[in-house]
């Protein structure tokens, strides 16, 4: 079903909420958004900080690198400098390139490559950027993690870093909110999570740190990254907790920046993955929530190589959080002329349906779907077919037995395609001309008719 809340549709004009597993799209005068998870797919990335910076949603995530024997400690996180991402449409992110590095911080212990979870925040046209890592000549775990700020004229730097990390702060994970009222607030975790006033400088903090005492305590699990939105006159403390064996994101609320807070819920389980780690922010972008947070999907036997990731995120009327569902799709819509990576796919049948990547040395060149069942399928929501004119589609396939998919815009729906994939053990594009091809933001469902295996990596309508 199709809720169509305008008349025009057309490249520019649309915002798509996607409750794909209702079928439901509301379709509105918006720039669309299209985001397929992870965000960035040719370098690690993880603890997205993401803000709205003008019509630009910029992202500081951390920057996981392998361990080698002389860069870091084998098993462990190894991060040695932040770059920041940057998008009008959550579709293109730029990389603007790495913007503070451990060995520009004079005060750090450049052997520890811990520049772990940063945030950065916009005050009076500067951008402060708030960063942890371990202080030289230090040792303790918690107490060794000092807070850098380094500070610019624009949210891509470049960035001076203050010669001292702030007084009175030890922990990871800072993160900066700013009232209504322009008070600033820094939270950060050590054990507890922590937080206090910022001063106007935005360099140091106002008195003591006040332990936010009211989330769940030390002996439940390990708490980390806070997050701070406001909403509605409600304060949201939101954090990655350990209840069972590995993170998953709550939140608490409070009528006040420092509480106290009653603990609400959860917004994203433990990853079924096991992938130990998630870490998250919240913005609302051109009326729509987004939730970030990361995954280990390029390196899956690895989970501190890690992968940033979007979807979006609901309040109910009552102001508490729906959960939010990871999923590969990701946001917004997919333009139909693009290489649709039907790889991240919406929803799969329970049987015949693999996805694996493309060169197992090579992870960051992505992945490729394996049907291996007659009958198997694939759906992959929200692909915008604009005024569709678009006579032709493309599949990039393989099959050693050679077979035939068949592409609708659902299960019983009208035959878009059907396409015959030759026997061969190399990649090959197949064309043919479409038919009943529907106008506007429609669904691919993809069907194994004959064969008995083919591998595709993408498909393209032109
Ligand atoms: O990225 C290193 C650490 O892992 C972060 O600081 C934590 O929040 C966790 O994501």
């Amino acid at each position: 079903m199709n809720i169509s809340c305008c008349k025009e549709l057309n490249y520019f004009l649309k915002f798509i909420i996607s409750a794909s597993f209702l079928g439901v799209y509301v379709v509105c005068n918006m720039p669309f958004v299209q985001a397929q998870n992870p965000l960035i797919t040719d370098q690690f990335t993880a603890d997205p900080s993401a803000r709205v910076f003008g019509d630009r949603v910029y992202v500081y995530p951390s920057h996981d690198i392998p361990c080698t024997e002389e860069r870091g400690r084998r098993g462990w996180f190894c991060m040695e400098d932040y770059h920041v991402f940057s998008s009008s449409n959550l579709k293109d992110w730029t990389d603007h390139g790495v913007i503070v590095s451990q060995e520009q911080v004079k005060w750090a212990n450049t052997d520890t490559y811990s520049m772990w979870a940063p945030d950065c925040i916009e005050k009076e046209g500067r951008y402060y950027f708030y960063f942890p890592t371990i202080i030289r000549d230090t040792v303790k775990y918690w107490k060794g993690y000092g807070i850098g700020v380094a500070v610019a004229e624009r949210p891509e730097g470049p960035f001076t870093i203050q010669p001292e990390p702030m007084k009175n702060v030890k922990g990871i994970d800072p993160n900066v909110f700013i009232d209504k009222d322009g008070q600033a607030y820094l939270y950060w975790s050590a054990g507890h999570i922590y937080g206090a006033r910022l001063d106007d400088n935005m360099l140091e903090i106002i008195g003591q740190p006040k332990v936010l005492k009211e989330l769940p305590p030390l002996e439940s699990g390990l708490k980390e990254g806070p997050y701070m939105i406001g909403r509605n006159g409600m304060y949201y403390l939101t954090y990655p907790h350990v209840e069972n064996k590995t993170e998953r994101l709550e939140y608490a609320v409070g009528d006040n920046p420092l509480g106290p807070f009653e603990v609400k819920g959860v917004i994203m389980d433990e990853h079924a993955s096991g992938c130990w780690t998630n870490h998250h922010s919240m913005i609302e972008f051109n009326k729509q929530w987004y939730l970030f947070y990361h995954h280990n999907d390029l390196s899956p036997d690895f989970d501190k190589n890690r992968s940033i990731r979007v979807d979006s995120l609901f309040f109910n009327k009552d102001g508490s959080i729906q959960k939010v569902i990871p999923t590969l799709r990701g946001v917004g819509l997919t333009n139909a002329t693009d290489e649709i990576q039907i790889d991240r796919y919406s929803q799969i049948s329970n049987e015949g349906v693999t996805i694996s990547f493309l060169d197992t040395l090579d992870r960051f060149k992505g992945w490729k779907t394996v049907l291996s069942k007659k009958g198997a399928w694939l759906k992959y929501n929200a692909v915008d077919f604009g005024e569709s004119e678009l006579t032709d589609v493309y599949v990039k396939a393989s099959s050693k037995t050679g077979g035939t998919i068949e592409i609708r815009h659902s299960e019983k729906g009208s035959l878009v395609a059907e396409m015959e994939v030759p026997k061969g053990d190399e990649w090959k594009t197949v064309k043919t001309t479409t038919q009943a091809l529907k106008s506007g933001a429609k669904d691919l469902f993809i069907t194994l008719k004959e064969g008995s295996i083919i591998t595709i990596d993408w498909i393209r309508f032109e």
